[in-house]
């Protein structure tokens, strides 16, 4: 009996250790949580903010009040879509890949009031890829459920990625296109399965 325990603690002490750390060291997004802003300038490190309508009372700023992980997300507050230029934006860090790799990718959003300015084009996670010659695709694709309208809680958005041939460069994006509303991102990651 003694020696079964024994056994059970050591098992179950690996599995708590090594767990998280070998998850953490696969994710092959920078920042992936928006936890870290060493220059304190708003921005999460790593990530690159495209965000045009970002004009007051417009604004995209890391929420340390509502999160899915750790102590901050990212936050989009669309107020006035009358407020020039109209059209959405992206967050979004480059990512190299492999080519014929197969990826999983897995995002938390959650929205408040969400209602997008027209029904052709929405909100949620999106990716283009690079190829060989250094071109990119003209129409990114969503890495998420397109969301026109909502209101709910954090929810997970998961899909695998099928890396062509002859792309090197995965570009992944917080989206959104005019609308709104409030949208907060948080807790992303990337890992190849394949
Ligand atoms: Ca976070
Ligand atoms: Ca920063």
């Amino acid at each position: 009996m003694r020696k079964i325990a024994w056994w059970a603690a050591v098992v179950f002490a690996g599995l708590g250790l090594v767990t998280p750390m070998v998850r953490a060291a696969d994710n092959l997004l920078v920042n992936p949580s928006f936890e870290i802003d060493k220059d304190a300038n708003g921005v999460p490190d790593g990530w690159k903010v495209e965000w045009q309508w970002a004009s007051a009372p417009n604004r995209v700023v890391l929420d340390s009040s509502v999160h899915q992980e750790g102590s901050r997300s990212v936050r989009v507050d669309l107020l006035d879509p009358s407020v020039a230029p109209p059209w959405g934006g992206r967050m979004y860090q480059d990512v190299p890949v492999t080519p014929g790799a197969t990826y999983q990718f897995s995002g938390w959003l959650k929205l408040q009031g969400w209602q997008a300015a027209t029904q052709k084009e929405g909100l949620g996670f999106r990716a283009w890829e690079q190829y060989d010659d250094g071109s990119w695709n003209d129409v990114p694709f969503y890495l998420s459920d397109e969301l026109f309208t909502g209101d709910f809680d954090w929810r997970q958005f998961t899909t695998t990625i099928e890396i062509p041939s002859n792309v090197k460069t995965l570009r992944i994006a917080l989206w959104s296109n005019p609308g709104t509303g409030t949208a907060w991102w948080d807790n992303l990651e990337l890992v190849r399965i394949k």
